[in-house]
């Protein structure tokens, strides 16, 4: 289904991109698995193989990014589909009191380094008239939590430039999607409380969350429908999670 096709993976080393590289190379692509942990990429190499190609990268540094994609080696240099997936959330503090480091980090990882990355390949895809970009949004780009500020934020940026590039490539056989998955059981919440383990478990406790697969398995969905349909986008969370009413603070006594 996917055979020949070549698929950027960016954030490959764990949870959703690395289920999605797997998956993907099962259905016939190649991948260009990327990260910033090298022990986890040689891990990943060994596991699929002739099928990948490892990019130790740090989406944030523009150039590194430049450089990455202008030096791919045949038989991955022309890329069919990159899967914008790489992001993380720091914290779940109220605003105010976010450390910047942390507001500066999800902003460049979350925001930039899609830029950079799609700035990249998109040049290719369109001298090829053929590509599919994957933007891995959240729900929280649509529905706001508390703590969830400036990582919310950066995801509806993802949801409103999904929408933007597809007006921009009219015409052209490129699609765009943007994924928004609700809560799924990753690393993403021991990054979001900074390592501390008994947290992040406490997250997905007595409760059933997505998994990595179960986005990988949407992701090759959209991937593989015909030619001339576009999801847009596709927002899924688990059958154990569900909005909140609106608070109400009750001032008048
Ligand atoms: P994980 O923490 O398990 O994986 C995150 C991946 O992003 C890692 O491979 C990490 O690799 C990579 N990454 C982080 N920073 C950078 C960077 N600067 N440069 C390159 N790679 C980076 O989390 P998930 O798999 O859950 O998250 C994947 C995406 O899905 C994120 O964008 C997240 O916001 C989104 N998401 C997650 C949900 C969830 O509940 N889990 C729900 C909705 C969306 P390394 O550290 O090796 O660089
Ligand atoms: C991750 C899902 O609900 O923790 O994007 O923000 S949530």
């Amino acid at each position: 289904m996917l055979t020949n096709k070549t698929i950027f993976i960016t954030g490959a080393t764990a949870g959703f991109g690395a289920a999605c590289a797997r998956l993907l190379v099962a259905n016939g692509a190649r991948v260009v698995v990327s990260g910033r942990r090298v022990e986890r990429l040689e891990r990943l190499k060994k596991e699929l193989g002739a099928s990948a190609h490892t990019l130790a990268l740090d989406v944030r540094d523009n150039h590194a990014v430049e450089k990455a994609v202008a030096s791919l080696p045949a038989p991955f240099d022309k890329v069919d589909i990159l899967i914008n997936n790489a992001g993380l959330a720091l914290g779940l503090e109220s605003f105010e009191k976010l450390a910047l480091g942390d507001i500066r980090q999800m902003i460049d990882t979350n925001i930039s380094g899609v830029l950079y990355c799609t700035h990249a390949l998109l040049p290719g895809m369109i001298a090829r008239d053929s590509g599919h970009i994957v933007n891995m949004g959240s729900i929280a780009g649509t529905y706001p939590y508390p703590g969830g500020n400036v990582y919310g934020a950066t995801k509806a940026f993802l949801e409103h430039f999904t929408l933007n590039l597809k007006a921009d490539l009219l015409g052209r056989n490129i699609r765009v999607t943007n994924i928004e998955p609700g809560m799924a059981e990753t690393e993403f919440s021991q990054v979001r409380f900074h390592g501390d383990n008994a947290k992040a478990k406490s997250v997905y406790e007595n409760t059933r969350p997505l998994t990595s697969e179960d986005i990988a398995e949407t992701v090759l969905w959209c991937l593989t429908r015909p030619a001339h349909v576009n999801i847009n986008r596709i927002e899924l969370m688990a059958a154990e999670q569900a909005f909140s009413p609106f608070a109400v603070h009750r001032s008048i006594l």
